[in-house]
């Protein structure tokens, strides 16, 4: 029988650093010989979640299509990461009820430095009100009361959260 792939799954602000850290994560579980796979929530925007905005309802969406594909592959033994905002208890509570292996990283980095980083531009529009809904600013980001791990961006390096991830007791691919 095929071992269940972890499901790791990142939530934070954007720019909180979800993706750089589980790009890093990634590449040790291949060195490791395990297959991993990673879920971008902004990529996914541009393919199979194109079309969807950021209303409560389209989030839930957009969360529903990446658990679905989340699932297909960590039941073939592919561990998942995922990189998404999932700024509502509701829709981590969703993804934590319908994937085995499911381990909630709370990516923490405080708004200021998530704004002061500002990589994409993204926080200068919504504060002049170009963007809607924007997570931190006109959106809320419910803060995970109970993560299954927290590491934080602005205080600890990238090693030192990658390390932590990799040997969280949990996961089946301890290294
Ligand atoms: C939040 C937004 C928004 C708004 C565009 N609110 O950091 P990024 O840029 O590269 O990734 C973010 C991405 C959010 O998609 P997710 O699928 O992660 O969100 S959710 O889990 O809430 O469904 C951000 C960009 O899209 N972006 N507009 N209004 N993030």
């Amino acid at each position: 029988m095929i071992e269940h792939g972890n499901v790791l799954w990142f939530t934070g602000l954007s720019g909180a650093g979800k993706t750089t850290t589980a790009e890093y994560v990634k590449a040790r579980l291949l060195e490791q010989g395990r297959r991993a796979e990673l879920l971008d929530g902004d990529e996914l925007r541009r393919t199979i979640c194109k079309g969807l905005g950021f209303t409560r309802e389209e989030r839930l969406e957009n969360v529903k299509r990446i658990v679905y594909v989340a699932g297909l592959l960590a039941k073939h033994g592919v561990d998942v990461l995922v990189s998404a905002i999932t700024p509502y208890h509701e829709m981590r509570e969703y993804a934590r009820r319908t994937l085995p292996g499911y381990v909630e990283i709370y990516v923490q980095c405080p708004l200021e430095e998530c704004e002061r980083r500002d990589v994409k531009g993204l926080y200068a529009k919504a504060r002049r009100g170009e963007l809607n809904h924007f997570t931190g600013i006109s959106d809320p980001y419910e803060t995970p009361p109970s993560p299954d791990m927290t590491i934080c961006t602005a205080t600890a390096s990238l090693a030192d959260n990658t390390n932590a991830i990799l040997s969280w007791p949990g996961l089946h691919a301890a290294s």
